[in-house]
């Protein structure tokens, strides 16, 4: 109950000026009595839309770890509380990503399944981190796909008998499937993600065709369901949401070493010497990363899929960090996560975010159910 209150509370701080007079709409001390009665006679209480969606968006104001949270008050909330079969939330995931991937990912969307009754465990879960992700095969000690997925694919392979996409070839860019389970009681299923809903994008880079060969590609959108949301008293546990990525994020996929691992490769076929002799510093590596990002952030763009360049969002960030901390008196930040992971200190935020703190506010995405351990 004091969740529910705190959260009331703040909504109708926050919502009443453009709420008033529309339909559904109770007078603050009317809704509070409303709900104190429900979480007595019922264990729980029923969000309304608008507290449903202002409290997403709230905890997306409030992930610290989010260098792109200027957008907050735009998160669109997609209702799916009434969904309740395996099928049915598959529907809605596809309709989620069908709906991201029409305005080029640049619109932000929150699909929100049932929460968990309190105190029992019993809320819907899709097992995957993203909706799609890529596999990852261990082929005689070489891993094909996606390293980062390589404990869930065998997880899908062991439990459920997975064989890879339709057709049995094992590719480095096959889509996971979606693991959904609508309840606990209730086995989980396997469905493939439909290609028409999630066309990838090739990375090409406008100068340097040579990189077209090494067939480098990437999703177009994250769409992240690893995370529960907490509002008012009531978890979410199935709540993808997007945004769009950053650059920086793509080019970390592309080139971390337990990733794709990209960066020899790229240097080869761009013609450096990725051979570090003793004594030499290895400053190919700061090129590749730069003809590389640019390439990611140009093939998005001719692609017509959104996204931020990291100088972009970096200053976008710190100028609405400094609005944050004079509109609302204060802002978690995780520095480690928000400064871009290259050309870092070209931005006032490298330092000016140094003594930033990061801490939990809720309403907030926290993370959810480990399905692997
Ligand atoms: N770095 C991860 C994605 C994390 C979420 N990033 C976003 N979220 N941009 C990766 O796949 O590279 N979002 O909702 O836009």
């Amino acid at each position: 109950t004091r969740e529910a209150m705190e959260y009331l509370e703040l909504y109708y701080h926050e919502r009443t000026d453009d709420m008033d007079g529309k339909e559904g709409f109770l007078p603050k001390s009317e809704r509070m009595i409303q709900v104190e009665q429900s979480i007595h006679r019922t264990g729980t209480y029923v969000h309304t839309f608008d507290e449903l969606e202002h409290g997403a968006r709230l905890a997306w104001r409030n992930a610290p770890k989010c260098a792109n949270r200027k957008y907050w008050q735009e998160l669109k909330l997609l209702d799916c509380r009434d969904v309740v079969t395996n099928q049915g939330m598959l529907d809605s995931c596809i309709k989620h990503l069908t709906k991201a991937m029409s305005c080029g990912s640049a619109e932000a969307y929150i699909t929100i399944f049932r929460p968990e009754t309190p105190g029992s465990s019993d809320g819907p879960r899709i097992w995957n981190d993203q909706l799609l992700q890529y596999a990852a095969y261990n082929q005689e000690g070489h891993v094909i796909g996606d390293p980062k997925n390589l404990r869930f694919t065998q997880m899908l392979e062991e439990r459920f008998n997975w064989k890879g996409p339709p057709d049995h070839i094992l590719g480095s860019h096959d889509y996971l499937p979606l693991v959904i389970q609508s309840d606990p009681k209730v086995d989980p299923e396997l469905f493939a993600i439909p290609l028409e809903c999630a066309t990838q994008v090739h990375i090409h880079h406008p100068q340097h065709p040579e990189l077209s060969e090494l067939g480098m590609k990437w999703y177009p959108i994250p769409a992240v369901c690893a995370l529960d949301l907490s509002i008012g008293g009531i978890l979410y546990t199935a709540a993808p949401f997007n945004g769009w990525y950053a650059n920086t994020e793509v080019l970390r996929d592309l080139t971390d070493k337990n990733r794709y691992n990209m960066l020899v490769p790229v240097a080869r076929a761009l013609g450096l010497d990725p051979d570090t002799k003793p004594g030499d510093e290895a400053l190919w590596i700061d090129e590749v990363m730069t003809v590389l990002n640019k390439a990611v952030y140009y093939s998005f763009k001719v692609a017509k899929v959104a996204m931020i360049g990291h100088h972009n969002m970096i200053n976008m960030f710190w100028n609405w960090y400094k609005d944050e901390l004079l509109n609302r008196g204060y802002c978690p930040v995780n520095w480690k996560w928000v400064i871009p992971p290259m050309s870092s200190s070209t931005s006032d935020a490298y330092l000016g975010l140094h003594k930033a703190q990061e801490y939990t506010l809720k309403p907030a995405y926290l993370f959810g159910k480990d399905f692997l351990s």
